[in-house]
């Protein structure tokens, strides 16, 4: 087993778990991902399309996967990837998305360094699992995070339209850290904060360096970007009355056009 650097969450702003997931889960999910791969490669219909991202299988990112296929369940909610999270979100904590990401072979595949979410700076903290499917190491595209960035909140950053990653920090504004590589073994969890910078090179190898992410957040305040809240832990009625105390009957009520627009909706979903 390669040796790796104990890091902090805390004070890192990222951590690594070391043989999270058995080798057969690890096999089953891998397979699982290069048949939606193949699919959406074929350009075949995406029945999830009113709900969900487009798989982007030129630009290695399969979106919103965990909705559209339970088996990656078994990935995302593993006692000790939660266990790391709880001090952080508390011991409520829900899905805010979660994607495959890999490197397509031949296809421009770099993802310049960034902080995730950048555009959403008023939303709750989420923390990020990535868990490995393929080996990771330099040569395939591991990860470069520059630690303790976390801590300097959001930085300045520009937009690039056109590009897979577009929002990416400003060069003359990163931290003057060096980066850290995260070669990891099929079944490892590297998890961090959306705050860490991170990136990785172009690479083109045979491995696709598969990784599964999902983003977690507390029950702060719930927001999802699309799709429905998913709850991953806790969020019983307990939880739910001691942060939800209003009574259903005074919240306010949504605009009758408001309402009249979900019906029409609804009718037309249902032809
Ligand atoms: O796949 C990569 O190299 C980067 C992915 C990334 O930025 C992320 O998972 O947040
Ligand atoms: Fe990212």
């Amino acid at each position: 087993m390669r040796k790796t650097q104990l890091f902090d969450l805390q004070r890192d702003g990222f951590t690594i778990l070391k043989d999270v997931h058995p080798a057969e889960r690890v096999r089953a999910a891998r397979d699982l991902v290069a048949s939606i791969i193949a699919y959406a490669e074929r350009g075949l219909e995406d029945p999830f399309f009113q709900y969900y991202l487009p798989h982007r299988a030129d630009q290695g990112a399969l979106y919103d996967v965990l909705q559209r296929h339970p088996d990656f369940w078994d990935l995302a909610r593993v006692p000790r990837v939660l266990d790391a999270l709880a001090p952080t979100l508390g011991d409520d904590i829900f899905m805010y998305e979660n994607s495959v990401v890999y490197k397509p072979k031949g296809r421009r595949n770099a993802v310049p360094f960034h902080q995730d979410f950048i555009s959403r700076p008023e939303e709750p903290l989420k923390l990020i699992a990535w868990t490995a499917l393929d080996e990771v190491t330099v040569a395939t595209g591991a990860m470069k995070l520059l630690p303790g960035s976390h801590t300097k909140g959001f930085l300045p950053w520009h937009r690039v339209p056109g590009e897979t990653h577009h929002d990416r920090i400003r060069k003359d504004m990163l931290p003057k850290t060096e980066p850290y590589h995260a070669e990891l073994e099929p079944g490892d969890v590297l998890i961090f904060n959306q705050l860490l910078v991170h990136g990785s090179d172009e690479v083109h190898t045979d491995s696709l360096r598969i990784a599964f992410r999902v983003s977690y957040q507390g029950f702060d305040r719930l927001v999802v970007p699309r799709g429905s809240p998913i709850v991953v832990r806790g969020g019983g009625p307990h939880a739910l009355a001691s942060r939800f105390s209003r009574p259903a009957a005074q919240l306010p009520r949504p605009s009758l056009l408001k309402r009249a627009a979900r019906y029409v909706g609804r009718r037309l979903m249902s032809i």
